[in-house]
């Protein structure tokens, strides 16, 4: 390159300063440096721009006593940091100059050298990670809190088809991303009594535990701003410990340090269903309580008294796994600083508001009375009150309706047994926040009508819809920059900031030349995922083929298990001659299953049976080709959605509150095939009805044929396709060697009541499939309706969603920039 060019001289200078860090922060001589070496150098140069947009913000909102938001997350997916944090600072260019003028290991190779920050378990985690990139976007004052987890969620492999777990130590060597501070501890206490005292009850705990505070910088895209995510990590007091290990029983020592430790050392691997375990809830009361004494100690420390505190700050509780925060507040106000409790009380309603994941009944948490009284007896009575305040105010509105109390009382005392009784963690939230919400039109409306319908009676106003949405940073930008640089082209590139530009995009799509070069894209980013498929699996994709995949974890709702039997259907035609010109597909799967949700881990297992059988059948050839990516992930996400050509979005209708992957595949430029559910509907409202493949039963028909009489044994018998593939799967025709290894799989499709209804929608489905592959037959149309989705897909940006809940739940209108 000549030297006059200016992106050369910076790379060269960039280059030099990666060079002094290697010598001076990592003792790396520059030119033989590794891959993590040049990763350690070039993250802590980048970190001292975040350390200083950093101070800069905290200096600004404190000087503008801002109001702030406090987002509460048990869980934030927020995966890579390098290359988000060298696009914010828009280094992406000259970091790729510093690179590649000189030898050694390319910036690729540095930047996947990164593990991943996987501190959650799937949408919901992955949620809150979109949601801080788009605070910080917006210049909103904004913080997540969280967990430190030790180890996030685990890490799959696949042995003899089977999914292994092992733990994910994402932090064994050490993260540049995280400042400490060792200055900002709090005590977290547990167990104990609570003894009577006047009005006020004082709380004696049996036990504390230090919460020390660690801060991730949030860079936002387009301004200097950033947000703090702060997670906690638990310690042992230190004093405490001292007597054993001055006797010298270092044992001990150890065991009790552990005692406190291990609190946040690893993430419960579960998605849809709550863990019931002790360490749980002390989890979800450390993170808490830790998260509410900072938020009080700097608004005192920048307003001296609490009186303003709802006018000040709101603090959002992402579903109920911070719901404890009601109670906690509670008590910090009432019993630390003296307020009184109907004061408390008041500003506790405006300060909370509450996110809603899932209808699942069985997603609903409770914690066992006993349990909560145990850990949390001061806990245990400010609940009492609040449920006794609430039910006064209900049975004044409707004297005399003891069910509508049983109902919508915060203690479950279902069959009237103490023992038995159980705290409904959802209704704290409805009862402690002034704005509730589901994450689409449809989840919203169900919420309303069926879990929470006692409560949208009596607070109309307080329910509210946020359809979720993504960050077109990580998820169009950095996970696509094939696409990125021809929607620069087409567009400018204001789209990363203002999403609903895309829709300029309409008019590229009756334009030959763009449909190509958008084809020649997705090209591009189908050999890059065929490639890594081949490195990692052995398995050989044609890039030419239809890519067809389904990508999250894996629940029953979810119904990757339709997608098998549209897998075997498709296979038995292949095998009959009937199916000779259909389009070639590569199906792909990825995600992992709780450790302890055996049906789940059944279908990984089938998966992986189907696809050696078929991968390995000559007759098939390059026809049809099934493969299952081990260790789903953010980073895996980013590689996988750019390349596929069709999205599968095949959930139960009324099962899948929103969906995020959903809209992830559109704006990649990918066709659905979906139920209508979750956000699958706004989608298709987006992107045109005549652009997504809808099929299935609608949330009433699926209710209606619950009430009537669901068969599936009778569609198994009458649908001879169905009959034959569910028979190959029961008979053992893919585990030869263990012939029953999915008979619980087929019982509970054909003789268990098929809870899902998967053989209700199978024949639709199947149906609908054809019709993809009609489509794919057509390539111009194809793509025509692919940049049709892209085009439409400007809604779903997390950006539109934080606006909604600045406007409608945090009170932070002011505080946004028009777009
Ligand atoms: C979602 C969860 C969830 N809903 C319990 N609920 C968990 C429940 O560890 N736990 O106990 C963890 C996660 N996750 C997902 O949230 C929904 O299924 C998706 O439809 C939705 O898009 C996503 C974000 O709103």
């Amino acid at each position: 390159m000549p030297a006059s060019n200016p992106l050369a001289n910076e790379g060269a200078e960039f280059r030099a300063e990666i060079d002094r860090k290697l010598l001076t922060e990592v003792a790396a001589e520059p030119v033989t440096a590794n891959t993590k070496e040049l990763y350690k150098a070039l993250s802590l140069l980048v970190r001292e721009q975040l350390a200083q947009r950093w101070v800069k913000t905290q200096v600004e909102d404190r000087k503008a006593k801002a109001r702030r938001i406090y987002y509460m997350s048990m869980e934030f997916l927020v995966g890579r940091a390098l290359n988000n944090a060298l696009s914010a600072l828009d280094l992406r260019d000259t970091a790729d100059a510093a690179f590649s003028a000189v030898g050694g290991p390319a910036l690729t190779d540095v930047l996947e050298c990164e593990p991943d920050a996987a501190l959650g378990n799937g949408g919901l985690g992955r949620l809150a990670a979109c949601f801080l990139d788009s605070m910080a976007t917006l210049e909103l004052p904004s913080w997540g809190y969280g967990m430190r987890y030790e180890y996030g969620m685990f890490a799959q492999s696949i042995i003899n088809g089977a999914q292994v777990e092992h733990p994910d130590s994402w932090l064994v060597d050490g993260t540049p991303w995280e400042f400490p501070r060792p200055g900002t501890v709090f005590p977290v206490r547990f167990g104990g009594s609570a003894e009577h005292c006047g009005e006020w009850a004082e709380w004696n705990a049996a036990e504390a535990v230090e919460a020390r505070a660690y801060d991730y910088v949030i860079p936002g895209h387009g301004t200097e701003r950033v947000s703090t995510l702060r997670l906690w990590k638990a310690g042992a007091p230190a004093q405490i410990d001292l007597n054993a290990f001055n006797s010298g029983d270092y044992a001990r020592a150890a065991e009790f340090k552990n005692r406190f430790e291990n609190i946040s050392w690893v993430l419960y691997p579960n998605d849809s269903t709550p863990a019931g375990r002790e360490l749980r809830l002390r989890q979800e009361y450390f993170f808490v309580s830790a998260s509410l004494q900072d938020i009080l100690f700097h608004h005192l420390e920048e307003h001296g008294h609490l009186n303003n505190l709802a006018d000040q700050i709101a603090i959002h509780l992402n579903d109920t796994h911070p719901a404890i925060s009601v109670a906690e507040l509670m008590r910090l106000l009432c019993d630390d600083y003296g307020m009184l409790w109907s004061q408390a009380w008041s500003q506790c309603k405006r300060i909370f508001s509450y996110t809603n994941h899932t209808l699942m009944p069985e997603a609903l948490e409770t914690w066992a009375v006993g349990l909560m009284q145990y850990l949390l007896p001061r806990h245990m009575r400010i609940i009492y009150r609040i449920n006794q305040e609430f039910l006064n105010e209900v049975s004044q509105r409707f004297p005399g309706d003891i069910d509508l109390i049983r109902r919508i009382s915060l203690i479950d005392d279902a069959d009237g047994n103490p023992d038995n009784k159980r705290v409904r963690m959802a209704h704290l939230s409805i009862v402690g926040s002034h704005r509730i919400n589901g994450v689409s039109q449809l989840h919203s409306d169900l919420m309303v009508q069926t879990i929470f319908a006692d409560f949208a009676r009596l607070y109309p106003d307080r329910f509210h819809n946020k359809t979720n949405g993504v960050t077109p940073r990580r998820w169009v930008a950095q996970a696509n920059p094939n696409l990125a640089t021809l929607l620069d082209r087409r567009l400018g590139k204001e789209w990363r900031l203002d999403l609903d530009r895309l829709k300029g995009l309409r008019a590229a799509a009756d334009d030959p030349e763009f449909r190509n070069e958008f084809a020649a894209a997705k090209h591009v980013n189908k050999l890059r995922l065929a490639d890594y498929v081949k490195r990692e699996t052995g398995i050989i994709l044609n890039p030419h083929c239809l890519f067809d995949v389904q990508v999250k974890r894996i629940h029953e709702y979810k119904r990757q298990l339709l997608n098998v039997l549209h897998v075997i259907t498709r296979y038995n035609a292949l095998l009959h001659g009937v199916d000779e010109d259909a389009t070639p597909r590569c199906v792909i799967f990825a995600g992992k299953a709780a450790s302890s949700y055996y049906m789940a881990k059944q279908i990984i297992h089938l998966i992986h049976d189907v696809a050696t059988t078929i991968n390995g059948d000559p007759r098939v050839k390059d026809r049809l080709k099934v493969v299952f990516i081990p260790n789903y992930g953010v980073s895996l996400a980013e590689m996988i959605i750019p390349a596929a050509n069709l999205s599968e979005q095949i959930s139960t209708a009324g099962t899948e509150a929103s969906g995020t992957g959903n809209m992830k595949f559109a704006l990649n430029g990918a066709l659905t095939i979906g139920t209508e559910d979750g956000a699958n509907i706004e989608i298709r409202d987006n992107v045109g009805a005549e652009n997504i493949f809808i099929f299935g039963n609608s949330t009433p028909q699926v209710a209606a044929l619950r009430t009537s009489g669901y068969d599936p044994r009778a569609i198994y018998q009458n649908d001879p396709a169905l009959n034959e593939t569910l028979n190959r799967i029961d008979g053992g025709f893919f585990s030869p060697n263990e012939r029953k290894r999915y008979h619980d799989l087929f019982n509970a499709l054909v003789n268990y009541g098929d809870h899902y209804m998967l053989l209700a929608d199978y024949a639709d489905y199947i149906a609908t499939q054809r019709r993809v592959d009609a489509l794919y037959a057509t390539p111009d149309e194809w793509q025509r309706r692919a940049i049709l989705n892209v085009a439409g897909m400007g809604a779903f940006s997390a950006d539109r969603t934080i606006r909604e809940y600045a406007i409608d739940t945090w009170g932070m209108e002011q505080l946004l920039k028009p777009i």
